[in-house]
């Protein structure tokens, strides 16, 4: 077979996926691309480099003989206001490479949009698939500007290339970036390490989130559709839960009643506010089955199960 290429292979969502694709494609098949973080103990065939270098992405195209490219380097919200220029180029000037790329050598490729890609003048509940999108920040504007080049390659050169707005994406295997939504994914480590947390978002800002094991079955299972239920080729909504940061402390406190949390809003809560609170994701579920299997209850229980025995091995590890 073709092998596939994971581009920010180590990042939150690209740890959990190169492990599923190695688990039903083989490891010998998928090949982990990163510019700079790397796991030791990492098991598969690795690559250090940079999307935004067109020949040596071209070189690893037909080293390895790729046919899919998940193409998820990328920096997220607020780690892009941070950098605007830096989120641009990476974010776009990457994307554009892979879709070039995939366009010449008939590639399949998938990228990650977001719920960034919506902006205050969205409607804030049940988003429908089509809607206004004027985000707020320079990572929003980099995911509408993506989808429309997906879109774009796609009507102009058949590049068979698809997407998925992510809600907030909640694992334990990879650290948590530097994005919003992941005050969810923090909350569990200032849980374990000390039973507090200091909450950068206000208690009632809601957000539309998901366990990752459902990210990451949705992403496979978006890929493996037929190409004729594919009818969005900008990015798909899709939804799991949502909550506010009061509704997880609420679940937190089943495990750990002790568990205290200050609110200190910042910066951060005016992003989360140009955001929506919850997506109709009506079109995914009707065109290639998408359906959630976790719930709030469900994902705080492994979360909390999962950071314990994450932070647990790295004291070991450290002794
Ligand atoms: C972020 O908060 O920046 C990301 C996202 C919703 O895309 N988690």
């Amino acid at each position: 077979m073709k092998s596939i290429l994971v581009s920010g292979a180590f990042g939150l969502v690209g740890s959990e996926l190169v492990v599923e694709l190695q688990k039903k494609y083989g490891i010998k098949n998928v090949i982990a691309l990163q510019r700079n973080k790397f796991h030791n103990d990492f098991q598969g065939i690795v690559e250090k480099g940079d999307v935004r270098d067109f020949k040596f992405i071209e070189g690893l195209v037909r080293k390895y003989n790729v046919g899919t490219i998940y193409h998820l380097a990328g920096l997220l919200s607020v780690g892009s206001e941070k950098q605007p220029d830096l989120a641009w180029d990476i974010n776009v000037n990457g994307l554009i490479n892979i879709l070039n790329l995939s366009r010449r050598y008939k590639i399949k490729v998938f990228w990650p949009s977001s719920i960034a890609a919506f902006g205050n003048t969205t409607p804030k509940l049940e988003v429908p698939q089509h809607t206004i999108m004027e985000p707020t920040t320079i990572y929003g504007v980099s995911k509408v500007t993506g989808e429309l080049l997906c879109q774009y390659y796609h009507n102009r050169y058949r590049v068979d290339v698809r997407s998925i707005r992510y809600p907030g994406l909640n694992g334990f295997k990879a650290d948590p970036g530097d994005g919003t939504t992941e005050y969810a994914i923090h909350i569990f480590y200032g849980l374990i390490k000390k039973n507090s947390y200091r909450c950068y978002l206000k208690p009632d800002a809601k957000l539309p989130m998901m366990y990752m094991d459902d990210a990451i079955r949705g992403t496979i299972e978006l890929m493996e559709a037929s190409p004729s239920k594919i009818s969005v080729r900008t990015g798909y909504n899709l939804a799991a839960i949502s909550f506010t940061p009061a509704e997880l402390v609420a679940e937190i406190k089943k495990l750990s009643p002790n568990f205290r949390i200050l609110y200190k809003p910042d910066h951060r809560q005016k992003i989360a506010e140009s955001w929506p609170k919850t997506i109709d994701d009506s079109k995914a579920r009707k065109d290639w089955g998408w359906r959630e299997e976790y719930d709030l209850a469900q994902m705080t229980r492994v979360l909390y199960e999962g950071v314990k025995t994450k932070l647990a091995v790295k004291k070991k590890n450290n002794e």
